[in-house]
């Protein structure tokens, strides 16, 4: 699959679900292309679902491993995958340590992974495939008692939970607090976790992202208005060798997850 194909599934599907995405290109784009900086997908962790099951598509694509990443809290792990061309958006896989839930939530997480067969894991488009797996109402607020990233797995399954606008590759945007006040006031709602930009120049990385958009889903027994996907921002500084830093930076990465959480 080509990175051009493979990029345009992923964004097309993004927008069936991030109606907001389309306004944030048109407002801070005024028509021109947006770079993306990166984008990322979840997964839970079995032997032939985590991120190296998604990872070894990338590998195939012409990535490369770049840094790992934990967060002991959220009982995640996760990777990132970068391109020698710049253009071309990293990906962030993370995965959750299903052993690390309750007995009652592993029982939930193993009826909808046992649902999928091993064969939809060999493929690249599993990364656009979308959920997989049957589920009800009932099982969707068990888990998203416990574990908010399990929840919105089992809901929405496989995609790009966000895209990431390379705030670099912007043109008349010279600082993150610039893109955030012109969001602001357009009216969108900014993920406000230990403050709206995450990060700062020390760590190489300045971060911050909108809530995300709700969509109606359908479950197996009824149908409500969660969470979906979000957008982000991102604007890299320059390493002593003169290189932008490439790599995520754990305690910022650990609040930008919140911005699938419901806001009421
Ligand atoms: C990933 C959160 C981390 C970043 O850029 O630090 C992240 C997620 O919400 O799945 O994207
Ligand atoms: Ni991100």
């Amino acid at each position: 699959m080509t990175l051009d194909l493979f990029f345009d599934r992923l964004w097309q599907q993004y927008l069936a679900v991030t109606p907001s995405a389309q306004s944030i290109h048109s407002l801070l784009g005024g028509g021109a292309p947006i770079v993306n900086d990166h984008i990322a997908v979840r997964s839970f962790k079995f032997p032939n679902s985590g991120v190296e099951a998604f990872a070894k598509h990338l590998l195939a694509m012409g990535y490369e491993k770049g840094g790992s990443y934990h967060f002991a809290n959220k009982h995640l792990d996760a990777a990132h995958y970068e391109h020698s061309d710049p253009t071309v958006p990293k990906v962030f896989i993370s995965e959750l340590q299903v052993a690390s839930l309750s007995p009652q939530a592993q029982d939930i997480v193993q009826r909808l992974t046992g649902q999928v067969s091993d064969e939809l894991y060999q493929r690249p488009e599993v990364f656009f495939s979308g959920r997989p797996w049957q589920l009800s109402y009932s099982d969707y607020q068990a888990l998203l008692a416990e574990s908010e990233y399990a929840a919105w797995l089992a809901a929405y399954g496989y995609r790009a939970n966000h895209f990431t606008v390379s705030v670099n590759q912007l043109a008349g945007y010279d600082s993150l607090q610039a893109v955030n006040q012109k969001l602001i006031a357009a009216g969108f709602t900014l993920n406000s976790v230990g403050g709206e930009i995450k990060g700062s120049p020390e760590v190489l990385l300045e971060q911050s992202a909108t809530m995300a958009d709700q969509t109606e889903v359908v479950f197996s027994d009824s149908k409500h208005s969660i969470p979906s996907c979000f957008y982000e921002f991102a604007l890299r500084y320059a390493k002593p060798d003169g290189e932008l830093y490439s790599g995520f930076v754990e305690a910022s990465a650990d609040k930008i997850f919140s911005s699938t959480d419901n806001l009421s």
